[in-house]
């Protein structure tokens, strides 16, 4: 590093000292605390982003300021790669160190002592370029602020301000850009409304008796940056999705992800904020607050707030089944190698939905970034978290094979229908995010396939019983005591703590239950399923005891 750039950096670091007496950690999707002691943390990831796109030779990394589900208070910030996918995890060691370098000196050997080891070029020859966005939290102007800071430490680093985006949006351009396509705001939404359109035109002339999946569709959008997107998506679409907007926050009156969001609602099985009675019968969907998540649900009439809740683990048996019928109509000589990746959290009913349907399933650890991964080593890979986080993704062999498939010229009515589904699975790739989980492209994908499949939500809903199953939030002293192995399904430590929720497993007829540290709240997590629902509760609730013995 050249004398100049050493010189800047110092300088612009002393205006963005660290919070004093917090050590901040990369999570399971990138920093996560109170928004008031980021600055100094989002400065120095702006100057990481920077360093990552000169490492790969100027590509576009994105850096987008949100919290996504936790509370308004907190803010947080996410590192989109070259590729629209999140941070390479070779990358985190060093994020936490700079995160918490104790001054701009340390700061800057931290730096320098990388950029030497993974040959960065900080010299000012090469030019850099990072994407900025932010959510609608009220901290976010301020935060894009201090990133945009720290990029332009970096000589020959540009930031581009990308305003309020959701954060898939964000992955998407960072990819588009990268790929010379057209990365505007306006092209995304082109892009999955015109394959969104594609779908509803293949759509076969005679397709089931029950045609609910044309009625309207309600969301909850968490007072989040997904309202007025959605909004904006909705008219794109030229009436052939009616949508209607709850919870869209701006002068709504509402506040973000309070009683209301796919997180509230999948973790509390109750209706959102908005939502009642006279829904009943209605199919309703509800969106986090960066829009990078979606769950489904329905009310239940005379329920006291309560769902039928149809979550991330249902959406992926939807859209696997859908991709699965295609791929039977393609009788392909050279078969795809199909992938699911679900975790932990994945209700056993739906892993078992799946391989019946003679699906190869995979476990990862919670968070897109090991789900993303595992689902890139097949030429389909369909990943999806049961909180409603997840997409699929398409191999470049699979999709040039696709890519004949649509160019053949038989009329045979096997060769038409041949060509009608590789258009059909082309338009999958399409409208899903190849980056990340995106609320509003999985939206378009389950809205276009049950009016393929001429479904109601609930005839979606019955396609297996879920079975019963509580999630609860523990806080305890210190969550970083608990290690956790095998998937997240076994505590290594504090020792005796798995002896003793196995034991508490034992006395419950299809017991299962887990405990993990979440990486986005100060909290460690409890998911439990059992036989009836009241048995859930009774594992989640004394394992959650347990818990609190063992971590005070
Ligand atoms: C993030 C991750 C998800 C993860 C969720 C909860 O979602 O992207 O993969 O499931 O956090 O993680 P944890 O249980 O560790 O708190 P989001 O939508 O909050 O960014």
């Amino acid at each position: 590093m050249n004398e100049k750039q050493r010189s800047i950096l110092l300088q612009s670091s002393t205006h963005f000292p660290p919070p004093k007496g917090t050590k901040l950690s990369y999570g399971t999707a990138g920093f996560r605390a109170d928004a008031s002691i980021l600055q100094s943390t989002v400065f120095r990831i702006g100057i990481l982003a920077a360093l990552r796109s000169l490492k790969t030779g100027g590509a576009v990394i994105g850096l987008m300021i949100t919290a996504s589900h936790n509370k308004v208070s907190d803010n947080g910030i996410k590192v989109a790669d070259p590729s629209g996918g999140m941070l390479t995890q070779d990358w985190e060691p060093f994020a936490d160190s700079i995160a918490n370098a104790p001054d701009p000196e340390s700061l800057v050997q931290l730096i320098t002592e990388f950029a030497k080891k993974e040959n960065i070029p900080i010299d000012g020859s090469k030019a850099a370029v990072v994407l900025l966005g932010r959510d609608t939290r009220p901290s976010g102007e301020s935060l894009v602020e201090a990133a945009n800071k720290g990029i332009c430490c970096v000589i020959g680093a540009v930031a581009i301000n990308m305003g309020i985006v959701t954060t898939p949006e964000l992955h998407w351009m960072v990819r588009a850009r990268n790929k010379g396509m057209k990365a505007s705001e306006a092209d995304y939404f082109h892009q999955l409304s015109t394959s969104f359109r594609c779908l509803i035109d293949l759509i076969p002339e005679k397709s089931g008796e029950d045609n609910d999946a044309i009625g309207k569709l309600v969301v909850d959008c968490s007072n989040g940056v997904g309202g007025e997107k959605l909004q904006d998506l909705t008219q794109k679409l030229n009436g052939f999705l009616q949508i209607e907007i709850r919870n869209s926050g701006g002068n709504s009156g509402g506040i973000l992800n309070e009683g209301v969001g796919a997180d509230f609602v999948q973790k509390e099985k109750l209706s959102p904020q908005g939502f009642g009675p006279s829904d009943v019968g209605i199919r309703c969907a509800s969106l986090d607050g960066d829009a990078d998540r979606f769950v489904y649900f329905t009310i239940i009439l005379n329920g006291n707030n309560k769902i039928n809740l149809i979550d991330g683990d249902k959406i992926l048996s939807l859209f696997a089944l859908f991709i699965k019928q295609q791929l039977t109509i393609l009788e392909d000589s050279k078969k795809p190698s199909v992938g699911i990746v679900q975790t932990a959290y994945a209700n056993g009913a739906s892993t078992k939905y799946l391989k019946d349907l003679g699906l190869k399933v995979i476990f990862t650890p919670t968070g897109v970034k090991y789900l993303h991964g595992k689902a890139e080593e097949y030429d389909i890979g369909i990943y999806f978290e049961a909180n409603g986080h997840g997409t699929i993704l398409f191999s470049d062999l699979f999709l040039n094979c696709l890519e004949g498939i649509k160019n053949e010229s038989s009329s045979t009515e096997n060769g038409l229908e041949k060509r009608k589904a590789a258009k059909r699975l082309w338009a999958v790739g399409n409208v899903m995010n190849q980056g990340v989980g995106d609320a509003l492209s999985g939206l378009l994908l389950v809205e276009g396939i049950l009016q393929h499949m001429g479904w109601s939500v609930d005839k979606w809903n019955q396609l297996y019983d879920d079975l019963p199953s509580r999630q609860l939030k523990v806080k305890v002293a210190d969550r970083s005591a608990v290690i956790t192995t095998n998937a997240e399904t076994c505590v290594e430590k504090p020792p005796g703590l798995q002896e003793a929720i196995n034991s508490l497993i034992g006395k419950y007829r299809q017991g299962r239950c887990f405990v993990r540290p979440s990486g986005t709240e100060d909290v460690v997590r409890v998911y439990s399923e059992a036989e009836t629902q009241e048995e859930a509760d009774e594992l989640a609730n004394s394992v959650a005891n347990i818990v609190q013995q063992f971590l005070g």
